[in-house]
């Protein structure tokens, strides 16, 4: 132990694996993650609260500005919360896929096969919604919140495919109607909306494949 600022600083060692652990982990991992794919039928078979409080702790171990932790996660399973969710999600996402979205946004989406019906909200067995602290309750200062959010969120899609179960990256637009269903206090923003659960029996995905290393990496 010793002090920096007079704050406590604990020492710290991660085991240094042999060159080919490393190569196999990394590989691995990148094989495990690039099978998880976004399903937007969900089966209502149970998911244990504890699995879900082990995901949201996994998330809370994002790295945030200053380490404020600027997130808070709700998770639901109550159905009369998830209906009023999905009531609201859906005025919203009629409104939009019907008035707001422009022609070419609609063409983009039409390769993912979505509309303005959210049925998942619904049976899919936990909804985890994610808001950003722009502020602490106090009004306390908080730093790069999008970044550390945004972060926080994938270390969650992560956990949720390692444990094998399945999320979609819910972004209902706008999504202030979430603050109003789950009282959250004026200094939270919604940020993502996350079902938790299993697959429908017989889901289809898109064929889609994914930008090369080529294609996105560049290296100096
Ligand atoms: N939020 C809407 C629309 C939507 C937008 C994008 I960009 C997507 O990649 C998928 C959907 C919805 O959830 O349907």
């Amino acid at each position: 132990m010793k002090l920096i600022n007079d704050y406590p600083h604990i020492s710290y060692e991660i085991p240094i694996l042999p060159i080919e652990i490393v190569q196999k982990r990394a590989f691995d991992y990148y094989q495990q993650l690039d099978c998880r794919r976004t399903i937007r039928d969900f089966s209502d078979k149970p998911v244990p609260k504890s699995v879900i409080e082990d995901l949201i702790l996994t998330a809370s171990s994002a790295p945030s500005g200053a380490h404020k932790q600027p997130w808070t996660f709700c998770a639901i399973e109550a159905p009369s919360v998830k209906t009023a969710i999905r009531v609201a999600a859906e005025k919203e996402e009629y409104e939009s896929y019907t008035h707001r979205m422009s022609e070419q946004w609609l063409k983009d989406l039409a390769p993912i096969g979505t509309d303005w019906e959210k049925p998942f909200l619904e049976t899919a067995p936990w909804l985890i919604v994610i808001f950003a602290q722009a502020t602490g309750l106090q009004r306390e200062k908080h730093y790069y919140v999008q970044e550390s959010v945004g972060i926080a969120c994938g270390f969650l899609i992560a956990a949720i495919h390692n444990a094998g179960l399945a999320t979609l990256t819910h972004t209902p637009s706008p999504m202030n109607f979430l603050k109003t269903v789950l009282k959250r206090p004026d200094n939270e923003r919604p940020f993502l909306l996350l079902p938790v659960g299993y697959p429908a029996d017989d889901v289809f995905v898109p064929k889609l494949t994914r930008k090369s290393l080529a294609e996105m990496a560049v290296f100096y």
